[in-house]
């Protein structure tokens, strides 16, 4: 009798879960092509290259921002960066941070921009919005991605 109650209770949680499975699934911001150059790039998006110069002239990691993404930890992409291609039109922003949780210093993305290498010196501002100069290679741990206006 009580292994028959657990049992369907079991089988109330599982149905009461398994709606938003699909939901956190569509709903992914983040997802990981292979390729190189900007015309790899889709649009609407953020693309953040795992190497200098958009990978350069060899295939390889992109991965592509669609949505606001509190850690890249899980896609790999974890202070792996090195460039990046705000690939939209007006009317997008992006902000990139050193942290997770959107901490840290940060860089902003907007229509059409390209940071081939982040190892230059880049705008950027503090968390407390002091402006300055610096470099983000090998650093970006999560992004903003939304529509404005
Ligand atoms: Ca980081």
């Amino acid at each position: 009798m009580i292994k028959k109650t657990f049992t369907a209770v079991a089988l109330a949680v599982a149905a009461l879960l398994a709606p938003h499975a699909p939901a956190t699934a569509a709903a992914d911001p983040v997802r990981e092509i292979s390729g190189h150059g900007l015309n790899a790039c889709p649009r609407p998006a953020l693309c953040l290259y795992d190497d200098h110069d958009f990978n350069g002239t060899k295939d390889g990691r992109i991965w592509v921002i669609t949505g606001s993404v509190s850690s890249l930890q899980a896609s790999g992409a974890n202070d792996r960066v090195t460039s990046a291609y705000m690939n939209t039109p007006t009317g997008y922003e992006a902000w990139t941070y050193r942290d997770h949780d959107f901490g840290g210093d940060n860089m902003i993305m907007y229509f059409d921009k390209q940071v081939p290498n982040l190892n230059d010196n880049v705008s950027l501002k503090k968390p407390d919005g002091t402006q300055f100069y610096g470099t983000l290679n090998d650093a970006i741990s999560s992004v903003t991605f939304y529509t404005v206006g």
